[in-house]
């Protein structure tokens, strides 16, 4: 009889709840757990495929050695202890900065990897740090930080709430939300619907979320920085600012209303590919709702003017009373307060504080924008990467250039993996370690609480017992920290608090139990095991200005780094033809932008049949018009060039698209050489960056910049000359 074990799935950022069962020590199904009462037993496809991975016969389930392209077991401490002498005798060599560290998106799925990567991060020193955050979500980071003082204060939107919810640059249908941890968001969005609220969608793509909106706003890629400047200049110019109570703690609205004055609709019109009149009234139209939230993600985020664009989706919300009030974008009250508790140890976030070697690209954070890493890899002299630690991380295919960095990386000192996978990173490395996976460790979403739109709380225990072989990612981060440690000579004595020893014997359940104690629920691992199915601690509640963490404890509308921003903005703006009705007009090529399917997530789960099968997802989406312009039917190939790259991929001929724009989903390309995964191979598809071009960031902050990139697409003529570049 299989037995049923509660846990939570850990593959985004929704955190359905989840009953396992369980049979001969072997998980045979996955549902959803309908008790739950966050996710009330919604799951999405991917949840049946935690199994396949815990299961997959290409999974590492012991330390490998590489030894030219031929891989061999080695034991733990084997392992380990070549993994610290290799790294150390690089950094006595050439410095600290000589070996770096790249963490990808699952070490903020796992609490055990959340609290661990600080301590390696440590024990390797030096700035050479990078991770998933500068291809992501950093100018959002950068403008809590800018606005309220903290750089993980996120304001989520009150879906369950909102009359009237504006969605720029995201597809929660697909995606399941990002920064809005709202499991069964579809469920959500008809509720909205259902009681007379409004949604609509601001995408190049008319998307599975578009598609059920009452409208859809098909905007130029990286015009809305543009967009909202619109609106913003409507909204002052014809007096509908609201901020209500938010004005008793808000610096800078009257400058706002100066700055928005300069962008008439008129004159951001080309650059937004969104008509003046349109823009009026989507102003109009969130100006006057009884509540609205303008909630913007990856579409704005990872491009040319992401930093703006971050900020003003903030300045929006509070020029209208919608930050902090309820059906508007909100704070969290969460049980394990990471938030409060770095504010208490004093790090707010930092930005600027040094400079990349080779390209001058500002820190945030701590790290260097990854869009980097593969120059710095590349570009002798001091402080050069010779060696590099990834974790969780695929960046050969999740960071721009792809190819580049992939070339960089075969021309290493030493590169160390942890990892499931041997992957298109990861088949460079020395030595992969291989991490615990899904149901076989505990779980305790860290992070997505404190951006969930409920007030929620749920442990699970680990639901089977893990290979032999291999261990958590805890443990992992603490013992290569250890042994970094044990080889330095020139270590300080360790200062007051704990020893690395001390912390690792302490373990992330007590650390998580301390945090829980400490948080303002007062809740514990105890209590949080004794329902089993979560915790709802309430819908969020208005917590400003308490909750800014500027030394004034006021919102800073107008940070002086963003406004300065606008200068590179107004050059666009002025380049941009007033005429341009399609991209295409303005930089004589196709924009590329990308996409994410349900069935997918980011590189690394195209190694499960059931995730795999069906018609090929990776296709890049034209329009029909621009199809016939290059007489490339559907289903065919096209010949797609970058600056720095080309691919061919079958052509999806599609009015979904906007004319001048194509869209390719990212993740994919597991053609190479040396990568372990048989049934990704056999669904290779390729990779969106190997066209992305590392050289195109956005300046401000060095944030990678997917969407917009500029292509030509052509067919492939089949017995012509071959394309020189691929
Ligand atoms: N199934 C699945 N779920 C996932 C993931 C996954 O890979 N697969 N990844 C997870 C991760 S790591 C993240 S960060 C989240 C991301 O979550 P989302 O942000 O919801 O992700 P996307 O689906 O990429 O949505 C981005 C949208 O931006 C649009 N876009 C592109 N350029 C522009 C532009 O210039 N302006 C505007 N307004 N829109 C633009 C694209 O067409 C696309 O529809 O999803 C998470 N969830
Ligand atoms: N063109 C384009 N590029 C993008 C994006 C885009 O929208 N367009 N999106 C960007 C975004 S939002 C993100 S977050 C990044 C993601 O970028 P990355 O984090 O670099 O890439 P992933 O594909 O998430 O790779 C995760 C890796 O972690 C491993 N892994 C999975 N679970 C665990 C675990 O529990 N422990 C350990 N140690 N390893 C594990 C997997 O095998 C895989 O190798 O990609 C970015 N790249
Ligand atoms: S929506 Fe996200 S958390 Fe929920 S089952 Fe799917 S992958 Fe897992
Ligand atoms: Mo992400």
């Amino acid at each position: 009889m299989p037995e049923t074990r509660l846990h939570t799935c850990m593959l985004c950022e929704a955190t359905c709840g989840i009953t396992v069962q369980v049979e001969g020590g072997r998980v045979i199904g996955v549902r959803g757990d309908r008790d739950d009462p966050f996710s009330r037993g919604h799951v999405c496809p991917k949840a049946a495929a935690i199994p396949d991975v815990m299961a997959d016969p290409d999974r590492i389930r012991e330390p490998m050695r590489r030894v030219g392209d031929r891989w061999e077991p080695v034991s733990w401490d084997d392992a380990l202890a070549e993994a610290a002498e290799r790294i150390t005798a690089i950094q006595e060599q050439h410095g600290r900065n000589a070996v770096g560290l790249y963490a990808g998106n699952p070490t903020v799925h796992g609490y055990g990897a959340m609290l661990g990567i600080p301590f390696l991060s440590r024990a390797l020193g030096g700035r050479s740090r990078f991770s998933a955050t500068s291809v992501d979500q950093l100018p959002q980071m950068l403008a809590a930080l800018e606005m309220f003082g903290h750089q993980s204060l996120f304001p989520v939107p009150d879906v369950d709430r909102t009359d009237l919810f504006l969605v720029l640059g995201a597809n929660p249908l697909a995606s399941n939300g990002s920064l809005m941890t709202a499991p069964g968001i579809a469920d959500r969005l008809a509720a909205l619907r259902k009681r007379g609220g409004r949604l609509i969608v601001v995408d190049p793509r008319r998307t599975e979320t578009a598609a059920i909106a009452d409208r859809h706003v098909a905007i130029r890629p990286g015009g809305d920085a543009a967009l909202l400047l619109g609106m913003l200049n409507v909204i002052f110019a014809e007096g509908l600012e609201r901020p209500g109570r938010l004005a008793g703690f808000t610096d800078g609205i009257e400058r706002l209303g100066a700055i928005a004055a300069r962008y008439s609709p008129e004159r951001v019109a080309a650059r937004a590919g969104v008509a003046p009149d349109a823009i009026r009234a989507l102003a109009r139209e969130f100006a006057g709702a009884p509540s609205a939230v303008c909630y913007g993600r990856v579409g704005i985020s990872t491009q040319e003017f992401g930093a703006i664009a971050s900020w003003l989706v903030v300045a929006l919300n509070v020029v209208t009373g919608n930050l902090d009030r309820p059906g508007g974008a909100m704070f969290t009250t969460p049980a394990a307060d990471v938030v409060a508790q770095t504010a208490r140890r004093g790090s707010l976030g930092s930005f600027g504080r040094f400079r990349s070697r080779v390209r001058g690209l500002p820190e945030f954070g701590g790290e260097l924008p990854v869009a980097t890493l593969a120059e710095e890899i590349e570009t002798p002299g001091e402080g050069q990467i010779r060696g590099l630690v990834t974790f969780a991380g695929n960046p050969v295919l999740s960071t721009p250039n792809g190819g580049r960095l992939d070339r960089a990386l075969a021309g290493l000192e030493f590169q160390l993996a942890i990892d499931l996978y041997r992957n298109e990173t990861t088949r460079h490395a020395n030595l992969i370690l291989p991490p615990t996976f899904g149901l076989e460790r505990d779980h305790y979403d860290l992070i997505f609480y404190t951006v969930s739109v409920r007030n929620v709380a749920r442990y699970a225990r680990s639901a089977v017992a893990p290979p032999p072989g291999v261990r958590d990612d805890w443990d992992i981060l603490l013992d290569l920290a250890l042994a970094l440690q044990a080889r330095r000579v020139d270590e300080r004595p360790p200062g007051p608090g704990m020893t690395l020893s001390e912390v690792r014997a302490l373990g992330p359940q007590r650390m998580l139990d301390g945090i829980l104690r400490a948080g303002p629920h007062g809740l514990s691992l105890e209590k949080l095991e004794s329902s089993p199915h979560g915790i709802d601690l309430g819908a969020l509640e208005p917590r400003l200005p308490g909750r800014l963490f500027t030394p004034e404890r006021r919102i800073r509308l107008v940070p002086p780094a963003l406004e300065a921003d606008l200068v590179r903005l107004d050059a666009a703006l002025e380049a941009t033809p007033a005429t341009a009705g399609s991209a295409k007009a303005v930089e004589g090529a196709m924009l590329l932008v990308g996409r994410r399917h349900l069935r997918s997530n980011n590189s690394w789960m195209h190694n499960s049949a059931r995730l795999v099968k069906g018609p090929p997802a990776c296709t890049l989406l034209l329009h029909p018009e621009d199809a016939a312009a290059r007489g490339i039917t559907d289903g065919a190939e096209a010949l797609v060039r970058s600056r720095v790259g080309s691919i061919r991929v079958p052509v999806s001929v599609t009015d979904e698209i906007g004319r001048g724009v194509v869209c390719l989903p990212h993740g994919w390309g597991h053609g190479r050489d040396g990568v372990s995964l048989r049934v990704a191979a056999a669904h290779a598809g390729v990779s969106f960056n190997d066209l992305a071009d590392e050289q195109r960031v956005d300046p401000s902050c060095g944030n990678a910049d997917f969407n917009g990139v500029p292509v030509t697409v052509d067919a492939v003529v089949t017995g012509g000359a071959p394309d020189p570049r691929s």
